[in-house]
């Protein structure tokens, strides 16, 4: 009875419709679930991941009931059934190898980082991937056997419509729900496996799709006249070195630390009388150390990914979202790694305790050149040892060392901190620094996940000290960007002696101020340097520091320490500070007073006009040489365009303990130059986890098959 209304049911066309959808539905959530690692956590996340291939599916399928005859529409229907189940293995199989999607790029043989499917992939098909196809034979069969007959019957055109309205209805409420858990999904995209975690894979397909076709319109439409307006800019602009200050730091390592969501106020900050980061103030009041005092984030939605875009290519991020996530796979990059490397023969690698699909990095580092990207996947990230975006900051450093310490140098080496991060929470045990007081949980705890960092930071000096890799390096420490938001800094104006109800947009603007220290041992004339600048004239100031001309680079920043440096800070909002004034919404405050100047002298308003000018040429000129992708026109003087497939971060850990065997004695690694015995030893920390971790990994065997471990329980970082 049962059987034969279910066969009588799908015998029709909309039976046969309800069942593809759900066998694609269920396909689609048996890989989601077994497949790939989304970081699904929560009933609201489940709900959301069960709900998300819907309305993509019913969309799709959708379009073979416009037409009228009824075998064409049932071939139709059935030949996207085939297509989009043939895209989902397809997924599932690169995302075996990669831990990604595929974008357009890659399924068209188009993406420059990645060599999409090949046989070898094949071979990691599994016998449980047999799903994907097997309910294909069974309807072939079905129908064959005439189980399920066709409807001859025609369908009315509105019913078509009005699947397909409901469709696009309920992509708006899948796209809502999304928002709801985490804001700014699509104008910022953090991680695709976020987009696939709340929109589903069809979705993603979908999106990316459109935009890479809006890309390669803007791409398409790109002349070299464009890149002439970019270079005469650059050129004008151009600062030269410093001659006391320039290769002062040649040869010698750079280790880049990255302090999350640090603000310049917390430098030599006393709360209720202690100190908050006292290691960092000691830093930046050290005479080896060349400290900068107004020094200020340039950031865009792309937060870090902008900071870290601006620190290695001089170039400004995107207008809305993060050119990294946006444009980073496909665009061209002259950037650190790869200009020190070709230079200089320097190593380079990154050390970062969260997925390595966040602002894709795991692409960008390619096109940036970095021979190593040590992400989530090559420590224990077992979920004590985890913060809300990865592993807590002593962890990183102090297991970052046994990668580290293999590194032929010099090496240029980038440490990307977690632990301060909004929300700023910490565990218990992590901590005995008292928070502040301002009723605001999240100011509160900045200062003690502020503290944190502070204590990190000096644990890995030690190490530096004592392994002996200190003396050989340079150390650059910055803020990325604000931790505490405008609409917070009411509550924090207190505990800078301010009051909320003078608060205005210049007190804001001053806040947007980041340590910037750049540590030489050795050298005895540093100090606060009180020239204005941002993150966008790191670049040029660390090659020239290394001895490296930057004349023929495309680069919008110019060397801090130069006679000729451009102390007019662009925001990204087209804001900007000087050393005398504040422009903000056109706005102009005196530096010295903070007050409004709301009839300025003509000389002045000129002087502003001029200045506002040159930060809108400035901007745009270089929206116009990453939207158009412009540097893939343009190779400066002896650099060698990256090859990004000369990359793959799967076994670093192998990589690098190969090349250093094939050197042999000529092998400049710490760890060859200690004999050939690791330095962990040197590593002095009061991390209560690493009582449980430290024992195993004082030898090579147990570094490697830490990582073998590892990588199964990476998922567990992905907490956003
Ligand atoms: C995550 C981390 C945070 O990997 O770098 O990025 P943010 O949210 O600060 O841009
Ligand atoms: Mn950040």
């Amino acid at each position: 009875m049962f059987l034969s209304k279910t066969r009588n049911f799908l015998s029709t066309r909309w039976g046969f419709f309800s069942l593809l959808v759900f066998l694609f539905w269920l396909k689609t959530i048996l890989v989601y679930l077994i497949d790939f690692r989304l970081g699904v956590e929560g009933f609201y996340q489940y709900a959301v991941l069960l709900f998300n291939p819907i309305a993509t599916t019913l969309l799709f399928f959708s379009a073979s009931l416009y037409i009228k005859r009824p075998i064409p529409s049932y071939l139709v229907l059935f030949m996207i059934y085939i297509a989009n189940s043939a895209l989902l293995l397809f997924n599932v199989i690169y995302y075996r190898e990669f831990t990604d999607f595929m974008t357009i790029n890659v399924i068209f043989g188009y993406s420059s980082v990645s060599e999409g499917l090949s046989s070898s992939s094949f071979a990691l098909l599994k016998p449980q991937d047999l799903i994907m196809l097997i309910d294909i034979i069974f309807i072939i069969v079905a129908f064959a056997t005439r189980f399920i007959k066709f409807d001859k019957k025609p369908l009315p055109q509105r019913q078509a419509v009005a699947v397909s309205s409901f469709a696009l209805l309920l992509i708006f409420f899948n796209l809502t729900l999304g928002e709801i858990n985490r804001p700014q999904l699509l104008s910022r995209t953090f991680d695709r496996n976020y987009l696939v975690k709340y929109l589903g894979i069809d979705a993603f397909t979908f999106y990316d799709g459109i935009k890479t076709a809006k890309n390669n319109r803007v791409r398409s439409e790109a002349s070299s006249s464009d890149l002439n307006k970019v270079l005469n800019f650059t050129q004008k602009h151009y600062a030269k070195p410093n001659s006391q200050m320039y290769g002062i730091a040649k040869g010698k390592n750079i280790i880049v630390i990255h302090l999350e969501s640090f603000q310049q106020f917390l430098i030599n900050y006393r709360l209720n009388g202690k100190e908050v980061t006292p290691f960092l103030n000691s830093l930046y009041n050290d005479k080896s150390t060349y400290s900068f005092a107004n020094f200020f984030n340039q950031v865009g939605q792309g937060k870090t990914s902008d900071a870290e875009n601006m620190l290695e290519t001089s170039v400004y991020g995107l207008q809305q979202g993060s050119l990294f996530s946006a444009l980073g796979t496909d665009n061209t990059f002259q950037g650190a790694p790869a200009i020190l490397n070709q230079t200089q023969g320097y190593s380079s690698a990154v050390f970062h305790g969260n997925k390595g699909s966040f602002w894709n990095r795991n692409s960008v580092y390619k096109n940036l050149g970095y021979q190593y990207f040590f992400d989530s996947s090559y420590f224990n990230t077992d979920s004590n040892n985890l913060t809300e975006y990865g592993l807590k900051d002593k962890l990183l450093f102090h297991d970052s060392v046994k990668y580290l310490e293999r590194l032929q140098q010099p090496f240029y080496a980038k440490f990307i901190t977690v632990s301060n991060h909004f929300p700023y929470t910490i565990d218990q045990k992590n901590t005995d620094f008292k928070a502040a007081d301002t009723g605001d949980s999240s100011v509160d705890n900045y200062f003690v996940t502020a503290h944190y960092l502070d204590q990190s930071v000096k644990e890995f000096f030690d190490y530096l000290k004592k392994s002996g890799l200190y003396n050989n390096s340079m150390i650059v420490l910055y803020g990325d960007h604000y931790g505490i938001s405008n609409s917070r800094n009411l509550k924090l104006a207190s505990l800078l002696g301010k009051s909320s109800s003078t608060w205005t947009d210049f007190d804001n603007t001053q806040l947007q101020r980041v340590p910037f220290m750049i540590h030489i041992p050795g050298q005895k004339n540093g100090g606060i340097q009180q020239q204005y600048g941002g993150e966008i004239d790191v670049l040029p100031t660390l090659l020239h520091l290394a001895g490296i001309d930057t004349s023929s680079y495309i680069q919008f920043g110019t060397d801090l320490f130069s006679k000729q440096h451009d102390q007019v800070v662009a925001f990204r909002n087209e804001n900007f500070v000087t050393p005398n004034y504040t422009v903000v919404d056109g706005n102009i405050y005196d530096n010295k007073t903070g007050v409004q100047i709301t009839h300025p002298s003509t000389a002045l308003a000129n002087k502003i006009k001029s200045e506002s000018n040159k930060v809108n040429t400035e901007l745009s000129l270089s929206d116009s040489l990453n939207n158009k992708n412009l540097l893939r026109f343009y190779i400066p003087n002896g650099f060698t365009p990256v090859d990004p497939k000369n990359y793959n971060y799967k076994n670093d850990f192998g990589q690098i303990t190969k090349l250093q065997q094939q050197l042999g004695t000529s092998s400049t690694s710490l760890w060859s130059r200690n004999g050939n015995k690791t330095t962990i030893d040197d590593y002095t920390s009061d991390a209560p986890e690493l009582n449980t971790t430290d024992s195993n990994e004082k030898n090579e065997s147990s570094a490697s098959s830490s990582i073998s471990t590892n990588s199964s329980s990476s998922s567990s970082v992905d907490k956003r």
